[in-house]
């Protein structure tokens, strides 16, 4: 366990501790405990959709800070499949990662395969886009698979219309999922098993009113955390923050709060300011593939020539190994061969970068901080990450 966390008596399943509140301020830190551990909050989320956070395995997730990871029950109970993971000892034996797992529970990639799907008020019919054959998911059977996969925090079966949504469509998925989410928690207890967690997620887009009125049908529901759902979904960020700023401190105070797939640096400061503990994005891991690494001091693209003969590190003032040991020089020569080297070593600074960023939010929250560092880097992190 990271130093945060070790030599602490270990607390129930489920139990969420608030360690220190911001003064005159939504933020807080905590600490969330499951059956594979605790969480310390702020908490960043690598993803690790099949299973895999791409090239790394759990030595490297350990090293650069993780404390949890997100796995995808929609891409992990296709392939391999839920009752093959099961066969094998579960998610965390078959990853051989002991810390815990979170898994979304698949409505949300079933409602972006467009045009594959059929939703009715009892849950929602899909083609795969892996060999097109037929399925059917029900706020029962997302728990079900989630039950055999192992998750530590299993999420509920949503419904995430896209952000252009009509107002009529987004009000229809609200009470859908409000529908969906008292069927959830009516069952959890004869489907997950015990010491597995079960988030609610709430949806309404950027519409304060809907958002407010499906967090009030959710909090009255046997949920150990409630998530935001429907957020970065292609709506303009200024509305994302808003509906965050509004929303977040209204959920309830004695359980973790998530925003489902966000975001970027500033996205993670604007959520921890609205009172926000948990988050998920495939930011740090997919861009690193792609030749962008975070820095302090902004982010940099491997791929451009200057930095073909630059023996610096991505960041001289970060302690990671890749930075530690390997050149910009190399780095840029390896993604220029495709190298799987490149994306191994990439995906270690930025997960890296984003452990550090919310350890530096923890630490600042916990020694009553939090302010002094959101004046210091809030101007730099939203005009380098904006
Ligand atoms: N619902 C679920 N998973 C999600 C989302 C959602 O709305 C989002 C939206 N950003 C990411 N992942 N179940
Ligand atoms: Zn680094």
């Amino acid at each position: 366990l990271s130093c945060e966390t070790s030599g602490l008596q270990p607390r129930p399943p489920g139990t969420f501790e608030v360690l220190a509140q911001a003064p005159g301020s939504p933020a807080r830190a905590g600490r969330l405990w499951t059956a594979h551990g605790p969480i310390d909050t702020p908490c960043f989320m690598p993803v690790g959709t099949y299973g895999a956070v791409k090239g790394l395995d759990a030595d490297d997730l350990r090293e650069v800070g993780a404390q949890i990871i997100l796995g995808n029950s929609y891409h992990l109970g296709h392939r391999p499949g839920a009752a093959r993971v099961a066969a094998l000892g579960g998610l965390h034996r078959m990853m051989a990662w002991d810390r815990p797992i979170l898994t979304d529970s698949g409505g949300f990639q079933v409602f972006s395969l467009r045009g594959l799907q059929k939703i009715d008020d009892a849950g929602v019919s899909y083609q795969t886009h892996f060999d097109g054959s037929r399925h059917r998911m029900t706020p029962e059977s997302v728990l079900a698979t989630q039950a055999a996969l192992g998750s530590d925090i299993c999420m509920i079966l949503d419904h995430c219309p896209p952000a252009d949504a009509e107002p009529a469509l987004i009000r229809a998925a609200v009470d859908r999922s409000t529908r969906w989410a008292e069927e959830a928690a009516r069952r959890r207890g004869e489907i997950l098993q015990p010491g597995q967690l079960c988030f609610g997620i709430v949806q309404g887009g950027t519409n304060v009113a809907l958002r407010r009125e499906h967090l009030k049908a959710l909090a009255d529901l046997p949920f150990e955390g409630l998530a935001l759902g429907g957020l970065s979904v292609g709506e303009p960020i200024p509305e994302m923050h808003a509906t965050m700023a509004a929303i977040g401190p209204e959920m309830p105070q004695d359980r973790p709060r998530y925003v489902m797939g966000i975001g970027t640096p500033h996205d993670l400061l604007a959520a921890v300011s609205s009172g926000i503990d948990m988050f998920d994005c495939v930011m740090p891991t997919r861009h690193a593939r792609n030749g962008q690494l975070f820095t302090f001091s902004g982010r940099l693209n491997i791929r451009q020539a200057r930095f073909r003969d630059d023996d610096a590190p991505i960041d001289p003032a970060c302690r990671c190994r890749c930075c530690a040991r390997y050149s910009r020089a190399y780095l840029r020569h390896l993604h220029e061969q495709n190298e799987p080297l490149y994306g191994r070593l990439a995906t270690i600074h930025n997960l890296y970068f984003y452990q550090q960023w919310v350890g530096a939010l923890r630490r600042a929250l916990r020694s009553g901080r939090f302010e002094a560092l959101r004046g210091e880097f809030s101007s730099i992190i939203s005009t380098v990450y904006a």
